[in-house]
């Protein structure tokens, strides 16, 4: 086994956004008079910010215009941002520097592989921009997650195959689109939610790169 190349989600493995996301989602919910709940927070991690919309309106049986569509979605967004406005690197998970210091010493490429549109802003605020060889954010591509294009276009990006790349994901269709595109998919999270990766991990905290390629190989061969 080779790894040459590591792509990081970033909801949910660089940061904890969930919350804001699940925040201000809730907001427009209930505006709309449609309950949600952390049930529906969970289908919509790493759906791009239409398709969330469109799986509300579908929970309410609401139809809107697209005018309408468009102009919800942007108040969300404009909630979430004003939720993020003072996020700094004391929002990074825990373990997640030391895990991008280990690739980094270890020469691997490092890429980011988000749906979201506030990537490259969040990267900002917590000062990791330029930890990120290529980035592709909810610009940088057309088929969401479990599509496997937004992984498959940072391979491209680092110019490395998808058999010598890790996936770090904490979404179900992310680890879909990691496993579909070819990659080593390790989810962050629970291990009942993401069965489908390779492994599953809690979170970065008390584990070394080197033991997270020691256990997806020992996955392979099981
Ligand atoms: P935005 P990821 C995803 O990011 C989030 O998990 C998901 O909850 C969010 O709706 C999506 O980004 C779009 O985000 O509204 O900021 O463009 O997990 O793929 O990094
Ligand atoms: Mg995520």
């Amino acid at each position: 086994m080779k790894i040459t190349a590591c792509i990081f989600d970033l909801d949910g493995v660089i940061v904890d956004t969930a919350g804001y996301h699940f925040q201000a989602w809730k907001q427009t919910a209930e505006n709309l008079g449609v309950s949600f709940d952390e049930h529906d927070n969970e289908q919509l991690k790493g759906v791009g910010r239409m398709d969330s919309l469109n799986y509300i309106l579908d929970k309410g049986n609401i139809s809107k215009t697209e005018a309408e569509k468009k102009q919800l979605a942007h108040d969300k967004n404009e909630h979430y941002k004003t939720l993020i406005t003072n996020m700094d690197a004391s929002e990074i998970l825990p373990g997640v520097v030391s895990i991008l210091d280990q690739a980094e010493k270890a020469g691997y490429k490092i890429a980011l592989g988000s749906a979201s549109k506030n990537a490259r802003m969040i990267l900002k605020k917590t000062g990791l921009i330029d930890r990120f060889e290529f980035i592709v954010d909810g610009n940088g591509f057309i088929n969401g997650k479990p599509d496997p294009e937004v992984f498959l276009n940072g391979a491209k990006g680092l110019n490395v195959s998808p058999s010598e790349t890790i996936v770090f994901e904490d979404s179900l269709k992310g680890v879909q689109a990691a496993i579909s595109g070819g990659f080593y998919a390790v989810g962050i999270g629970a291990p009942e939610i993401l069965k489908e990766a390779h492994i599953v991990i809690n979170d970065f905290k008390n584990i070394t790169l080197t033991n997270i390629i020691i256990k997806i190989q020992q996955a392979i061969i099981k």
